[in-house]
């Protein structure tokens, strides 16, 4: 049968502690979690950290290091390091995981943009951190900055570490930027995306701009593989529009908190179960970890630094 790699999002730098009692904080509950994704059958886990005693987001390594020492004594799912972070971190922060631990697997935010996560802070009548009101209400006034210069700096970070880039499309114009950075070296082929739909600022989740995404980067940049993830209630049926393309998929409490209407997930695990269920039902195997890295290309979990 056909294989489906299946990213989970495990916490992500936009969701707040007290959106859910069940975002894992500390570096413990991530790695519990992402072993929890990896039984259910998610072969990548997409890893940000935070500030254990705060939830904040964070890009300290050392917290990155602590998640994949305890994962890697457990199971082989591969970790891609999240180098978004927050939107409110300086670019070399977020790129200082990829220096320090040279993982198999990054996120690469394909360009600049509006990250408006405001209107969020709305629903919610008591905050239990101090941080969190400002966190949301200030991305009114923020933007995510990845300028070609920063492209140019990362490309360099990720081919000295051997990182293969997870590039980040959230808006037609990035599938540009990344021709850009094919002509000029910065990235080679075979390369990787993650369609990104529903985050303010970017592309709104619809079969038409998963279509034209799809189509605007084979006319630009050929061959390549893909996934996508989408963000709050869009989650699920954008995945399963991926599946029936032939893409991949990324679920997680990153991009949604929920498992069905008005139930939080309990875990990342309930939404990969979930989107495995379809998917064998469409006829897809999801695929181990160690078909993942054939399919992607990665270097291999020996050549890590942890
Ligand atoms: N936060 C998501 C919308 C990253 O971590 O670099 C996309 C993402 C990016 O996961
Ligand atoms: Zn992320």
């Amino acid at each position: 049968m056909p294989k489906v790699i299946v990213t989970a999002a495990i916490t992500g730098a936009v969701n707040t502690p007290s959106m859910s009692p069940y975002l894992p904080i500390t570096p413990q509950q991530i790695a519990e979690e992402v072993v929890r994704v990896y039984n259910a059958g998610a072969a990548i886990a997409h890893v940000h950290v935070r500030n254990p005693q705060t939830g904040q987001p964070a890009t300290d390594p050392d917290l990155y290091r602590e998640v994949a020492t305890l994962v890697k004594q457990k199971c082989n799912i591969v970790l891609c390091f999240s180098t978004g972070a927050s939107p409110q971190s300086s670019t070399a922060e977020r790129a200082s995981v990829v220096a320090a631990l040279k993982p198999e697997l990054a996120s690469f935010n394909a360009g600049s943009m509006n990250f408006g996560i405001f209107p969020i802070a709305e629903g919610i009548s008591s905050f239990k951190f101090e941080w969190e009101k400002e966190h949301l209400i200030g991305s009114e006034n923020l933007i995510f900055p990845n300028s070609f210069k920063t492209l140019r700096e990362y490309s360099q970070i990720f081919a000295e570490s051997e990182t293969k880039a997870e590039l980040e499309v959230y808006d037609a114009g990035m599938i540009n930027n990344i021709a850009f950075m094919l002509r000029r070296g910065y990235v080679r082929k075979p390369i990787h995306m993650q369609f990104v739909f529903g985050v303010l600022g970017g592309m709104q989740p619809s079969a038409n701009n998963l279509v034209f995404q799809y189509n605007s980067a084979r006319e630009a940049l050929g061959d390549f593989t893909w996934s996508v993830c989408a963000a709050g209630r869009f989650q699920y049926p954008m995945c399963a529009m991926a599946l029936a393309m032939g893409g991949n998929i990324r679920v997680g409490l990153e991009d949604n908190l929920y498992l069905t209407k008005g139930v939080l997930a309990k875990s990342s695990a309930e939404q990969v179960e979930k989107m495995i269920r379809i998917a064998k039902e469409l006829s897809l195997e999801p695929a181990t970890p160690d078909e993942t890295r054939q399919i992607l290309g990665l270097k291999g979990l020996d050549k890590v630094k942890w």
